[in-house]
């Protein structure tokens, strides 16, 4: 049978207690908050649970809550306040002390018997869960270790860094088409097609750690033909339609390949995002060959861009509060910044127009 503390100060109350709870529980008693600490101190972990009285003499529920809160006891078992205080404001403090319950005086036997159950039971699932998601979290790290050591392993042989600068040569080899067509419509338009241009290699330890996910081999041909986005280019504009004219001058160059094409403007995904995905393979000379090699390309506004760095953040953060919430207020900037993006599109034709 698991123990139950009872503490409080009125004799006739840990009596009438230990008799509604005596089949189920063995209970054990304490007169104030110190012999209670004592008494926990003494039973080495051994309690399932704590019922406690708010006003006692020497040492009061509060304090008793601060003494556990101290030593972490807290997190060992729940503890539920029986007081004959009807004050709301007692109340929230004691629950956002992480009382796990709050009974008044006087109860009913039946009620008392099943919120006990219920603080512990849920108590107990809850402690659980806490253990899975730590030897979770403990196995991720181990493997996340394995993969790193790979990742180092690999990072000093040659022919990985051999196929790591043919994904940079890809890099530059967009980059540059790029900067061409800018080039170009600065010289014919007098404006630039894109604000900037964010690229970036796959680091070693990101690569594995995708390469393990989806179960895919440890090596340089799998790497090579599972893996599209190890070359990554941000290519920033600042409205809607230069990102399709962009794309499709870059694009339709002879050769480049388009491998796949997902369309996030035009279809968004349901969290909001927004952003034109191509994965190319596209030439590069070396000395002695020409090799295609895929790069992922993303086309995004400024606008667009700033909501997904923060999106981004979410994701990855899943311990944030309320993060319910913050997806939906997410959602709802995604549609402002749509609807502002093409707003900025119209003034600035407006202007053009006006030029003309
Ligand atoms: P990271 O950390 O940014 O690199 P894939 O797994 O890449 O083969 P997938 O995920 O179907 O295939 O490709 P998709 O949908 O084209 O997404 C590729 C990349 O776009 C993602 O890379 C993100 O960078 C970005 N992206 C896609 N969806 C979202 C989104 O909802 N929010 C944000 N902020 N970015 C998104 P990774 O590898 O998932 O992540």
């Amino acid at each position: 049978m698991q123990k139950i503390l009872v503490v409080d100060d009125v004799e006739l109350n840990r009596e009438l207690l230990r008799y509604i709870l005596e089949e189920e529980y063995t209970i054990e008693v304490a007169a104030d908050g110190k012999e209670a600490i004592q008494k926990l101190q003494e039973s080495q972990g051994e309690t399932g649970a704590v019922l406690l009285d708010l006003q006692m003499p020497r040492m009061d529920g509060f304090a008793v809550i601060a003494a556990l809160e101290e030593r972490g006891w807290m997190q060992r078992f729940p503890v539920l306040v029986i007081s004959g205080e009807y004050s709301m404001e007692v109340e929230n403090r004691c629950l956002e002390l992480g009382v796990s319950d709050f009974i008044h005086k006087p109860f009913g036997t039946s009620i008392v018997r099943n919120r006990i159950r219920n603080a512990m039971e849920l108590f107990a699932t809850r402690k659980k869960l806490e253990r899975k998601v730590e030897e979770q979290a403990e196995a991720l790290k181990e493997q996340n270790q394995i993969i790193q050591r790979q990742a180092e392993k690999l990072r000093h042989e040659k022919s990985f860094n051999r196929l790591m600068m043919e994904y940079r040569s890809a890099i530059m080899e967009v980059e540059t088409r790029l900067k061409v067509l800018n080039e170009e419509f600065s010289q014919e338009y007098n404006r630039n097609p894109f604000e900037a241009i964010k690229s970036r290699l796959k680091t070693p330890a990101s690569i594995f750690e995708k390469l393990e996910r989806k179960g895919y081999p440890f090596t340089l041909e799998s790497i090579r033909e599972n893996l599209t986005d190890v070359a990554g280019l941000r290519v920033i504009c600042s409205f809607p339609d230069d990102i399709y004219r962009l794309a499709e001058l870059l694009t339709k160059q002879d050769d480049i390949i388009i491998v796949r094409k997902k369309d996030y403007i035009k279809s968004p995904k349901p969290n909001g995002y927004r952003s034109l995905h191509f994965i190319l393979s596209v030439p590069i000379f070396l000395s002695d060959e020409k090799k295609y090699m895929n790069a992922e390309v993303q086309f995004r506004t400024i606008a667009m861009d700033f909501w997904a760095s923060l999106e981004h953040k979410l994701k990855y953060k899943k311990y944030v509060r309320s993060a319910d919430e913050i997806v939906g207020m997410l959602k709802d900037c995604a549609d402002s910044i749509e609807a502002l993006d093409y707003q900025m599109q119209e003034i600035r034709n407006k202007i053009d127009r006006s030029r003309q």
